[in-house]
């Protein structure tokens, strides 16, 4: 199949799910087409059979806001109708899947067909999308995709509860490579010493430190943790609330054991590093950080919320505590870095449960199904 794809190309897990996608589909045979405002950033020397388009956005003088959307729907078209296009798949809805459909009616137009498909990630519905703004457009441009899918059973339920949408939705649940996210030995034990002592357990969070990831409850979790065992945190990502965490690590003293590494694209090296991750998110439609880590035998501290528990048996692979609890998560924590045996079950539970479930042997198929029954309606 020849597929176009279009994602937020910054740090964000709707952005990773599109790119990782598109070089999975690659690597079975498939020709990718990656239309988006700059490369997505895990996409950087991959093979032949990706393709990058950049969306060149215009700013004359007189635009007071570049139309963005515009220029997308536009490339879309130029690439859909050159390249020969079998169908475009936009992860995020707003504005994505209003742009292909701007791109579908510019090619209905020539009497050329050109299915889209929106898969939907999270913010785009539960926060962008319930603003009263943008709702009408987001709900339209959904019941005028020609598939629609969502990455967990909650993120499904919420679209209906909230937008009222009729068109079908199918879930089809994040995805790790478990080649690639794996705990190897000798890497562990060459770069561990970089971040930790051998009497230190090592602490971790991923994400893009928006409100909604709550990174200040993370610094207070692991300074509980601090002030019982030696620990250290390593920080990954960056955005909005990183000051705050810094500001937090400063205030409880924890600011030499709390590590901020930024954006790093290598997470597959970090990861595995660790003792446990921490993910006490107000909102998770799912939870990609703690798939990625689980699948590197790390279980996750996190919180019930969203499809969180869709992933995340509590328990059996990583544990779950209601938002806010810092004092739950920190004794959850400890409790269960004590406990070795406990701590190695629950890390082999985490990866079995990536392997058996979440492996992108197991998803990608399922995706190149759907596309298949969406070219064939
Ligand atoms: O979590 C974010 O802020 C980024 C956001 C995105 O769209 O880039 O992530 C969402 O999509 C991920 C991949 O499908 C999910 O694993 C995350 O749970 C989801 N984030 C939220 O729902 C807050």
């Amino acid at each position: 199949m020849k597929i176009g794809i279009t994602c937020y190309p910054t740090y964000g897990g709707s952005g990773v799910v599109a790119t990782e996608l598109g070089i999975e589909l690659a690597a079975r045979g498939h020709e990718l087409h990656f239309i988006t405002s700059s490369q997505p950033f895990r996409l950087a020397g991959r093979d032949k059979c990706i393709h990058y388009h950049e969306v060149p956005v215009s700013n004359y003088p007189l635009f007071e806001f570049p139309p963005y959307e515009l220029a997308l729907a536009s490339r879309m078209a130029e690439v859909a109708e050159y390249y020969s296009l079998d169908l475009l798949h936009v992860h995020y809805a707003i504005p994505h899947s209003v742009s292909a459909m701007l791109a579908q009616q510019m090619l209905a137009a020539k009497g050329r067909r050109l299915p889209f498909i929106t898969t939907l990630h999270g913010t785009d519905i539960t926060l962008v999308g319930l603003d009263a703004s943008y709702l009408p457009i987001t709900r339209f441009a959904i019941e005028q995709s020609n598939g629609v899918t969502a990455i967990s059973e909650h993120l499904r339920q919420s679209t209906i509860n909230s937008f009222g949408t009729v068109r079908p939705i199918e879930v089809i649940y994040n995805f790790v490579n478990c080649d690639v996210y794996r705990a190897d030995r000798e890497h562990i034990a060459a770069t561990r010493p970089t971040y930790a002592q051998p009497d230190e357990r090592l602490l971790v969070h991923l994400s893009n430190f928006r409100p909604v990831k709550r990174v200040v409850d993370v610094v207070s979790v692991f300074a509980r943790i601090a002030a019982e065992m030696p620990a250290r945190l390593l920080m990954i990502g960056d955005g909005p609330d990183r000051s705050a965490a810094e500001w937090q690590a400063m205030r409880l003293g924890v600011q030499d054991r709390v590590h901020f590494l930024g954006k790093q694209d290598n997470v597959h090296e970090l990861l595995p590093l660790a003792d446990l991750m921490l993910m006490p998110s107000e909102m998770e439609s799912f939870g990609l950080a703690a798939l990625e880590a689980m699948a590197c035998r790390v279980p996750a501290i996190a919180t019930r919320t969203g499809g969180v528990p869709e992933l995340i048996e509590d328990g059996v692979n990583g544990l779950l505590f209601p938002i806010g609890d810092v004092e739950a998560m920190a004794t959850g924590a400890i409790a269960l870095l004590r406990d070795t045996d406990r701590n190695a079950a629950m890390a082999a539970a985490a990866r079995k449960t990536a392997q058996q479930r979440f492996c992108s042997t197991k998803i990608i198929p399922l995706y190149e199904d759907y596309y298949q029954r969406v070219l064939a309606q």
